[in-house]
């Protein structure tokens, strides 16, 4: 074996794997997602008529579509857990989600069809959105091609399912210039929102103003324009009862910011509508 070979081989297995973040091999694409300026502001209430069809979305996510992407981790994380459920997997959990984005905002929503609602966490940690069933948002803005795990530009916006509207239940999990993983709640100006409840299953609808929060993640940020590159990844937990559970994880593979999708800020969407033949 050539010393080049020797050097590639440790490069992957000893650098880039690691720099994952977990026991799975980084993808070598990424996802390309245009995603809409809202010419209206929603009314954020937990119904996303007004402009679900103004949105990005892509459909329902489930496991059965997640085994088939090219970021699946052979359900590493890709996963729910067993708890004697008796339905089809497909019943425990699925969701629609919708981002779109206006001068000020980021818009989130999601439709989440769940079989149980669990917002506890040991330890009743208020940073632990990881352990309750919450819906996260994973943004690098602006986006850049250095892996980094929440540092400068990463910022991810976590809502927890929670009925009693805790103070943790919009979190803000974020790099800086100087730091990683800060955690805190996305401060309270900076964002609203709404969820409506069926039983476990909801919907979520929330802003979340940028200025204030991907301006303070990231000195480089500007306002934003037509044709800007964000980074996305959707994180949705699902541990119903266990400490850590089942996870969807969208369009990347966790916490390394270059396996996010390719979100371009593009001018506003029409609705589809159907054809008269
Ligand atoms: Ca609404
Ligand atoms: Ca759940
Ligand atoms: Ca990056």
């Amino acid at each position: 074996m050539s010393y080049r070979t020797l050097l590639a081989g440790f490069f992957v297995s000893v650098v880039l794997w690691p720099a994952a973040g977990q026991d799975a091999p980084r993808p070598t694409q990424t996802v390309k997602l245009l995603v809409p300026l809202l010419e209206e502001a929603p009314v954020i209430d937990g119904t996303l008529d007004e402009w679900q069809d103004y949105a990005f979305s892509d459909g329902v996510w489930d496991m059965n579509r997640l085994r088939h992407t090219f970021w699946y981790d052979e359900g590493r994380r890709n996963r729910l857990t067993d708890h004697g459920e008796e339905g089809h997997i497909d019943d425990d959990l699925s969701a629609r989600y919708y981002v779109a984005w206006d001068r000020t905002n980021l818009y989130f929503g999601a439709k989440v069809k769940d079989n149980v609602n669990d917002v506890d966490a040991p330890g009743d940690v208020p940073r632990a959105w990881y352990s309750r069933d919450s819906v996260c948002y994973f943004l690098e803005a602006p986006r850049d091609d250095a892996p980094e795990f929440f540092g400068q530009g990463d910022s991810a916006f976590c809502f927890t399912a929670d009925r009693t509207r805790p103070p943790h239940a919009a979190w803000w999990r974020h790099g800086t210039a100087d730091e990683a993983y800060v955690e805190e709640p996305i401060p309270n100006d900076a964002v609203e929102y709404a969820f409506v409840f069926d039983g476990a299953d909801f919907v979520l609808e929330a802003r979340v103003a940028m200025a204030p929060t991907l301006g303070v993640s990231d000195p480089r940020w500007l306002p934003p324009q037509i044709g800007d590159v964000y980074g996305l990844e959707i994180v949705h937990c699902d541990p119903d009862g266990g400490p850590y559970g089942g996870h969807f994880m969208i369009y990347g593979t966790g916490d390394d910011d270059a396996t996010w999708a390719r979100m371009v800020l593009t001018g506003p969407q029409r609705p589809l509508e159907r054809r008269l033949e």
